[in-house]
Formats: structure tokens, sequence, C-alpha cells
């Protein structure tokens, strides 16, 4: 693989008191931003190669060879009968629901990216916002069963950070009241649940390969299913309904996957465990870093799986001297761009928030996660001496300093 631009210059300054502070006028630790979500980027030369035979081929898009192979060798990556490759992954979160026949109701966590609730609203389905687990940031099974309704159709579960869903628990709950189940397995590329590759979960899973994913297409999305009616049923709807070349039979949008995007996916799967050793080691050296610092708890990947490591969550107490907000602001001056990911929870954003403004009374979970967790950033870009000098900083902040 070719490594993205590394982070700035080496070595960094080592924070040990508030002065050596960027916040205090000291100078920044990084020239530039560093950013969470850089793209993990495959083998420049073997993309080069892919995108000039597309254009050779004058072969664009619609479902296109590379596409095919694409959803091939997802689908057997996976272990799952069917990829349905998409444009991105909120168009695929979109067609999964239509095909699903969702309707009414759908319970979704509040913790999460707010496209696994625009999905549904931008169809006029209700997203009814389920509280989490606090462990594990991941939908409680309990909160979902209370917010069942007579109207409610289906469950979308997320597995958050790429930490798998309560899957046995929902699907219990599904079929004692008669819903459909999905998941968004935006994050959850190469992990792993009992063994199992997320993937084969539900009556279909929905993957995001957006640039800033562990894997990317630059935009794009999928969802994988079992169930070959289903499957057809989306290969239709993210064409235009198309069935052959003059007939329509069905309602649908373009939800198409170009060739330049399957050319950036192949690529990069050939690289995915490198990216994976990669994303271990940053969060290794952040885990070894953090574990001296009280009140700061890194969320921890289950080593007894498969995981994709992309996301360094971190928990702030709520006796850490420094509120989440205010290590932000210490970070953004060292041009660490730490994120807030996913405060403040869908049903605090338009127009959730309007529609249902006593949505947080059953949400307290939501509430406390989103307003202590920050995400550090990692990927390929990173290595070691910057996540130290990262974490030298977190260490003042803990002194009190
Ligand atoms: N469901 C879930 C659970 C999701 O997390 C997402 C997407 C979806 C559904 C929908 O899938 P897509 O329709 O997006 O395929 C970013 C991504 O745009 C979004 O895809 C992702 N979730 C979400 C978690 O993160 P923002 O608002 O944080 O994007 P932005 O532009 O601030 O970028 C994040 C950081 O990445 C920046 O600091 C800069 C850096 N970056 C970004 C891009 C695009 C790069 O270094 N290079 C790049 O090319 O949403």
């Amino acid at each position: 693989m070719t490594l993205v631009k590394e982070v700035g210059k080496s070595p960094y300054k080592i924070v040990r008191s508030a002065t050596d502070r960027a916040i205090n006028g000291a100078p920044p630790m990084f020239d530039e931003p560093i950013h969470v979500g850089r793209p993990n980027i495959g083998n420049h030369k073997a993309f080069l190669q892919r995108a000039s035979e597309i254009l050779d081929s004058g072969w664009l898009t619609n479902n296109g060879p590379l596409a095919q192979e694409f959803e091939r060798r997802i689908a057997a990556f996976l272990g799952v009968k069917h990829c349905v490759a998409m444009c991105n992954g909120t168009i695929a979160l979109e067609i999964a629901t239509r095909a699903l026949e969702l309707k009414g109701e759908v319970i979704v966590p509040s913790y999460t990216f707010v496209a696994t609730a625009h999905a549904l609203q931008w169809q006029e389905i209700t997203p009814i916002f389920a509280d989490i687990d606090p462990a594990t940031h991941n939908l409680d099974p309990a909160a979902v069963w209370r917010m069942i309704t007579p109207r409610t159709t289906g469950i979308i579960g997320v597995h958050l950070w790429g930490r798998p869903s309560p899957v046995k628990e929902l699907k219990a709950v599904a079929k004692e009241h008669n819903l459909r189940l999905m998941f968004d397995a935006s994050h959850g590329f190469g992990c792993s649940l009992n063994g199992k590759l997320v993937g084969g979960f539900g009556e279909c899973e929905v993957f995001s390969f957006h640039a800033t994913k562990f894997f990317n297409t630059f935009e794009g999305g999928a969802v994988v299913t079992n169930n070959d009616t289903l499957a057809e049923k989306m290969r239709l709807m993210r064409n235009f309904g198309f069935s052959g070349y003059d007939n329509v039979i069905y309602p649908g949008t373009n939800g198409k996957m170009t060739e330049i995007a399957a050319a950036m996916g192949l690529t990069n799967f050939e690289d995915l465990e490198e990216f994976v050793a990669i994303n271990r080691s940053n969060y290794c050296t952040y885990r070894d870093a953090l574990s001296s610092v009280h009140g700061l708890s890194l969320l921890e990947y289950d080593e007894s799986e498969r995981n994709n490591y992309q996301y360094i969550v971190v928990e702030v107490a709520p006796y850490f001297p420094a509120s989440r907000d205010r290590i932000v602001e210490v970070l953004h001056a060292e041009n660490v761009l730490a994120r807030r990911y996913f405060w403040p929870g869908c049903h605090n954003m338009e127009p959730y928030r309007s529609y249902y403004p006593h949505a947080g009374l059953m949400l307290p979970n939501t509430k406390s996660v989103s307003e202590r967790v920050v995400v550090l950033p990692s990927g390929s870009a990173m290595h070691a001496d910057a996540i130290r000098g990262i974490t030298s900083v977190l260490s003042v902040v803990a002194a009190g300093a």
C-alpha cells in the first residue's frame, strides 16, 4: 500500500505543563490540522492502472465489470449470498428500508450519524429513537422493547464504532413483535460477532464506503443479504426499476456505484489487512498511553473478535478536571481536530428536535454518553510519536494544569 501523507514534523513537542499548551500561547504541536477520518488508501499504482483501464474501456458506470467484480469479492469475503453495491451508504439505507417495505415507525438509536434517521424520514417513515446501553454505545434491547407501538414495522440496529449490536437480543424482540430487523453496518466492515463477520445479520445489512470509513470507495455503500428476492428488488430499485432496456417494473432511484468507485474499492480491498494492522497499532499506542490517565477511558475492542479498530473513542469521566468540550478546545489549538461524534444525538437535530421536543426524556444514556465522548485521530497518516504527543496534552489536562 501507499501511505497517505503522514502528519507533519517530528519529533513533536511533548507537553509537560500548562505553558507548553498551544491554547496558552505555545506553538501548536502540529503544523497542519490532524483529522479524524483521514482516508485509508491502498496502492496508488494499482488504482491508477484500474482507472486507466476504465478510460480505455469507455464503460464508466451502470453495473460495469468492476462494480460486478467488487460485489463478488465483497459477498465472498463476508460470506453472504448478495452484495448490492450503491453510490453511498445513505441511499443504500433508503433502498434497503424501502425494499423491506418498512413504514409507519421504525426504531433506531439516536446515538448514531444522522443519516440513519434521515434515510427513514426522507421516505416519511418516522424514526423512533431508543436509548443505548452506556457500556456498549449500541441499542439497548430493553429500551427498544419500550418504544414499540402498533405502528412499529421495524428495527435498525447500528454497529457503532464497528462493535456489533446485540444481534441475538434484537432478533428476539423483532420476532416477538413481528418486526423486520436490519442493521446499519456503516462502521462494521471487517468486524465480527461470535466469529461471524458483520454482513450476515438481520434481513440485510448496510455498509458505507465513504472516504472516512475503514474501507472506502471515495463515496459508496452496499446492502448485503442472503435473501434472493430482496437482493433482486434492490438491484431494480437502484437502477430506476429497469428490468431490461425499456421495461420499468418498479419505482426506482439512481443508487448505482460508478466504475471508478469500484476501482478504488477493489484496490483498497487488497490492503485491508494492512489497514487493520495500522489501526490496531495506533489503538494499542493510545491504550498504553491513556492507561495512566485517570478519568479518560478508551473504548475497547474485543480482541477475541475481528475488529477494524477504525475509531479511537475516549470517554471523559464526570470527575475529570476538564469537560469533554474543553478537551476538544485544547486539542484543536494543537491542530488535533478531535470530534464529538455523535453529539448531540439525532433527537436534538432538525427536524426531530421540533417533532419530538420531549424525546430526550427517554434517552438518558444517549445524553450522558454523547456529552462525554471524544474521538481521536487514527488511520495510516498517524504514528506512535504523534499519538504520544497527543496523549501528553491529555495527561497535562488530567493533572489539572
Ligand atoms: N450510518 C452511519 C452510522 C454513518 O456513520 C454514516 C456515515 C452513514 C450511515 C451514511 O453513509 P454515507 O452516506 O456517508 O456513505 C463523516 C462522513 O461524511 C460520514 O460518511 C460518516 N458516516 C460520518 C461518521 O463521518 P462528517 O460530517 O464528520 O464529515 P467531515 O467532512 O467532517 O469529515 C470528517 C473528517 O475526515 C474531517 O476532519 C476531514 C477528514 N476527511 C474527510 C474527507 C471527506 C479527509 O481527511 N478526507 C476526505 O476525503 O461525516
